[in-house]
């Protein structure tokens, strides 16, 4: 016997006003949360002379995923036990340069004032059996809407280059054998992994190095740094002094 539902258009337009509603609050949660992330990234690149942060990559999980989620969580699907356990229907993934760069970019996420930190998975100190590596902010940020303040979860993923590329053809292996991993493929995998932390961890100690080897030919007091349309410049002493010198003649 065929079965006939009656379909509630009314019904049916008032759930996606209301779910387009909902979404639209992460969108605007993600908004608020790469704003932050673009002011720090600019303020880095100043203050240290180089960008901490590679990538920036953002999502608003998709209703269908949504539904996915929490169905094999087990809940029902109403839009306040979406929102009270689905922490990353926003989520925002940052690529870094080094593994310093990481934790010192999650302090200064973490300490800022409108920022509440939920969780933290620290998956690089404790590296998941399959040998994924990122560390993973659950925080909470207001969002203003037209009649009401909101607080909305936005997952944060930070990792490093090398992690990232482990994770990203992870993800594809794991969908191309439909979840069901050959065990040698596994293994290479986890391999994989520790040849990317060797990896991150060699870039870290030549990054230091970088690092001190600059101090060294900079010598503080021997270089200015200009800043020519908002580009930082650090030139030396024998550069700037003698137009200086001039300039003070010419006015004399
Ligand atoms: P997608 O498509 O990236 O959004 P929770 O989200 O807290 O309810 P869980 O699994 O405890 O569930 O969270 P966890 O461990 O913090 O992982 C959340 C996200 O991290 C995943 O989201 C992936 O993006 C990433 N992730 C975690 N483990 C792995 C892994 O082994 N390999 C890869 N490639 N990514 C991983 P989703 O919802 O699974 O997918």
């Amino acid at each position: 016997m065929e079965l006939k539902r009656t379909v509630d258009f009314k019904k049916l337009k008032s759930i996606k006003a209301e779910l387009t509603r909902f979404l639209m609050t992460y969108k605007f949660a993600l908004d608020e949360v790469n704003t932050k992330i673009d002011i720090l990234k600019q303020e880095f690149e100043y203050v240290h002379d180089y960008s901490p942060i590679e990538h920036v990559k953002s999502r608003v999980k998709s209703p269908e995923s949504i539904i996915r989620k929490i169905y094999k969580k087990g809940y029902t699907p109403t839009l306040p036990a979406i929102k009270e356990n689905i922490v990353d229907i926003a989520g925002i993934r940052i690529t870094c340069s080094f593994l310093s760069d990481i934790y010192k970019l999650s302090e200064m996420l973490e300490s800022q004032k409108d920022i509440k930190v939920l969780d933290i998975k620290d998956y690089i100190k404790h590296p998941k059996a399959n040998g994924y590596q990122s560390l993973h902010l659950i925080v909470e940020v207001p969002v203003f809407m037209s009649d009401r303040e909101e607080h909305i979860c936005v997952e944060v993923q930070i990792r490093t280059i090398a992690m990232d590329f482990w994770a990203s053809l992870e993800h594809k292996i794991y969908y191309k054998f439909n979840k069901e991993v050959p065990e040698r493929v596994l293994a290479d995998l986890k391999e994989a992994a520790e040849t990317a932390t060797q990896l991150d961890k060699k870039m870290e100690r030549l990054h230091k190095e970088m690092n001190e080897l600059k101090t060294d030919v900079h010598g503080d007091d021997e270089w200015y740094e200009l800043l020519i349309n908002n580009e930082r410049f650090m030139l030396p002493q024998g550069f700037i002094e003698p137009s200086l010198d001039e300039d003070k003649r010419t006015n004399e």
